[in-house]
């Protein structure tokens, strides 16, 4: 395409469909102000910010995926995508945590040590806020006592890991054992999430729970806080 007709592109002017694969090669593209301007734009037609997430967003992610995968494209070029994918959910991130309610529950929300891949995680930590949650994210690459000083500063219900290489993952298990180790692993319900993750490994690791994706985190976060308010009443 020549610049002549990158600047005639007006993304008013194409229908949803268009829209969307336009957003999919501007994310691909890392283009970020584009990818905010579609998502408003798909916003004003009405879609709900769910579907512009999981359509326009978390389907473009999942093409640079691929890409990354298989050698087409590599870490700066996934950096300024990641970076067009964050604003799209700048501007979702208040719709999708809309919620007038009082906190049901608090979680504590990090990517363990070794591990630098924030999005999904920040997915979940927006997915739980517009559940009710209060979330504290203590970010990326925390260290078994880093997890440990939050649980002791915030007091949450939840701690929630995530990680997104097969290996970062076991390190789940290492801070799991300490909880153990220092009798505080009751107080606390764990879930864990990421990609390589599964159900299996979700047990293995002594979490209380393994979820999919950022909705079902926000499912399962609420049954478990709903259980846990019934036991003690
Ligand atoms: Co990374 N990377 N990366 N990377 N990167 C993957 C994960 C990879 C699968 C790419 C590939 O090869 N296809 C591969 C891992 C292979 C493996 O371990 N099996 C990989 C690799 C190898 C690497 C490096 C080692 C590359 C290198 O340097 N050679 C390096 C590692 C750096 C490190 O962490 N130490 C690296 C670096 C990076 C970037 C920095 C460039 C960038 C991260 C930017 C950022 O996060 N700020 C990046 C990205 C963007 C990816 C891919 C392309 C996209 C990840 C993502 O954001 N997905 C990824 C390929 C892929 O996954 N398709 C890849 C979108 C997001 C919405 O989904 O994170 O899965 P996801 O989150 C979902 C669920 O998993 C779940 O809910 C979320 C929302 O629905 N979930 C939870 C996640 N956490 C949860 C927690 C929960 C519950 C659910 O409860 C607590």
């Amino acid at each position: 395409m020549t610049d002549e007709t990158e600047e005639e592109l007006d993304l008013n002017d194409l229908d949803d469909t268009e829209l969307v694969e336009q957003m999919h090669d501007d994310l691909y593209d890392g283009l970020r102000d584009e990818v905010v301007e579609g998502t408003e734009i798909l916003l004003a037609r009405g879609w709900t910010a769910d579907k512009v997430l999981n359509v326009a967003l978390v389907g473009g992610m999942q093409i640079v995926g691929v890409d990354f995968r298989d050698g087409i494209l590599f870490v700066p070029e996934v950096l300024l995508a990641a970076s067009a994918m964050k604003g799209g959910m700048g501007i979702l991130r208040p719709l999708l945590a809309e919620t007038g309610a009082k906190p049901i529950g608090k979680m504590v929300i990090g990517t363990v040590k070794g591990d630098i891949h924030d999005i999904g995680k920040n997915l979940v930590g927006m997915m739980m806020e517009g559940a009710g949650f209060e979330v504290v994210d203590i970010g990326i690459n925390n260290s078994v006592e880093e997890y440990l000083a939050a649980l002791l500063e915030h007091e949450p219900d939840i701690l929630g890991m995530s990680a997104l290489l097969t290996t970062t993952m076991p390190y789940m298990k290492v801070v799991v054992d300490e909880m153990v180790n220092r009798n505080i692993r009751d107080q606390y319900i764990i879930m864990v999430g990421g990609a390589p993750l599964n159900e299996e490994f979700g047990t293995a690791v002594g979490a209380d729970v393994y979820c999919r994706d950022a909705a079902d985190a926000a499912d399962q976060a609420t049954r478990l806080m709903n259980e846990k308010h019934a036991a003690n009443v």
